[in-house]
């Protein structure tokens, strides 16, 4: 088994927690010192940098979410002079200014070995051909993904976006090994793959998929269709990027890199969770310069998984990811996460891969949640009866899983948007 960093990798425990504390009183003195809102936030506490003597006294600390991004727009974040940040990205919110963070040239080093680290781990080598087929701008998918594959000497093919029949032509002429985007885009190439018949001519491996929740479900498709190993890859900009966490070739949850993040998993009363017990990923910074951030809500929900995993890195595993906190519907009182919603639709073969979730208040102000699902070419027989006897048995078992009943609507294959970025899949009409 290869890795890319052993010393910290396979740090033992005590070693580590070591590491975090030292690291963690140096990240707040440097967000007391160099950013008024931590100075503020601390001062109202009546904590300061010297009260941070062991791990536990994170929870003194004050929190950090993505409107304090927003009220510091665009660089009133950043702890290190203008001329230390070597690179900003920014990734759109649905309202109002985007968020920006900022890099220093070691916060690059840092962000690359931690990528080079992922990719090291689920078994990419120099050899390998490495297509990133996301954008490359603002989002940290494209330059962070990038510096990583050249870090590890992989060879870089920054296809980015754009054209599915130029990147499946790529990937054959070029003997892609290795490819990164979203999900939702790889079932669209695996898709496209299929219908020009060009499958058995591609050498893919490896697929590195993330920056939006995909399921179990998903992962087996992309694997047959494309006769690939698949890895969720977890991250979010203001903590870097991408690399944050990462699949093992276990594929049994995703391992968060704790030499480089203090982790807390919440509930709604900021109360840490028992294990197994799923709330929001919390996040420290504790390698960043350019703009670190103290106990971030990063709105992610997930879980811990207790066991030790026999790859032998240290670091813990988070469970694949439930969703956003704010992407949790509650439809009449019951919680109701995506990613349940796709794992059901995944499983019955005569549904394709597409879907679109519709919540709406109707009559007496109960809420209805209608799905969109493309009906695949072979379950197409034209008879009306054969529809609707799909449509009930997806019905029932969504409402086995979902405890709510939903409705079915069966649309053309194709006439749901595919996207090579994050894919639209809860439209919530509600005013709520
Ligand atoms: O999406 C970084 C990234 C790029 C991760 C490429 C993985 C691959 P943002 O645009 O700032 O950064 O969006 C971050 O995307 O808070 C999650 O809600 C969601 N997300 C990212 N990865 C996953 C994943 C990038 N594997 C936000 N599973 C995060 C579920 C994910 N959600």
């Amino acid at each position: 088994m290869a890795f890319w960093q052993p010393k910290f990798e396979l740090m033992k425990r005590d070693e580590l927690e070591e590491l975090q504390l030292r690291r963690l009183k140096d990240t707040v003195e440097r967000a007391y010192r160099n950013v008024p809102f931590y100075k503020e936030q601390m001062d109202a506490r009546g904590i300061g940098p010297q009260d941070i003597k062991t791990l536990a006294d994170v929870l003194r600390l004050p929190t950090t979410r993505k409107v304090n991004l927003r009220e510091n727009y665009p660089f009133g974040l950043f702890a290190v002079p203008r001329d230390d940040v070597v690179r900003v990205h920014a990734s759109s919110g649905t309202t109002g200014k985007p968020t920006v963070v900022g890099y220093t040239r070691q916060d690059i080093e840092t962000w690359s070995d931690m990528m080079a680290r992922d990719f090291v781990m689920v078994g990419v080598t120099k050899q390998d051909v490495f297509q990133n087929a996301v954008n490359y701008g603002f989002f940290t998918g494209g330059l962070g993904v990038h510096y990583g594959i050249e870090r590890m000497g992989a060879m870089a093919v920054p296809s980015a976006t754009g054209n599915t029949e130029r990147q499946l032509e790529i990937m054959m002429d070029f003997g892609v090994t290795v490819l990164h985007c979203t999900p939702s885009y790889a079932l669209y190439l695996a898709e496209t793959a299929k219908a020009k018949r060009i499958v058995d001519k591609l050498k893919l491996r490896i697929g590195c998929f993330g920056a939006e929740p995909w399921s179990d479900e998903a992962r087996k498709e992309l694997e047959e269709a494309l006769n690939i190993k698949a890895y969720d890859s977890y991250g979010l900009s203001e903590m870097f990027g991408p690399g944050v966490a990462f699949e093992c070739q276990e594929q049994n949850g995703l391992h968060i890199w704790e030499d480089h993040f203090l982790v807390e998993i919440l509930d709604k009363d900021e109360q840490p969770c028992a294990p197994g017990e799923p709330g929001e990923l919390v996040l420290t910074s504790l390698t960043k310069e350019a703009m670190p951030l103290i106990r971030y809500h990063t709105g992610d929900v997930t879980y811990f998984l207790e066991d030790e995993c026999p790859c032998g890195r240290v670091s813990r595993k988070l469970h694949r990811f439930l969703g956003r906190a704010d992407d949790m519907l509650v439809v009449r009182g019951i919680n109701v996460f995506p990613s349940q919603i796709e794992d059901v639709l995944m499983s019955i073969p005569e549904i394709g891969d597409y879907f679109q979730v519709i919540v709406d208040r109707k009559r007496h102000g109960l809420d209805e949640i209608s799905i969109k699902v493309e009906l695949t070419d072979e379950a197409f027989t034209g008879e009306l009866g054969d529809l609707g006897k799909i449509q009930k048995k997806v019905e029932d078992r969504l409402k086995s899983v979902l405890n709510v009943r939903s409705k079915i609507d069966l649309v053309e294959k194709g006439s749901i948007p595919r996207t090579a970025g994050k894919a639209q899949k809860i439209v919530d009409l509600r005013k709520l």
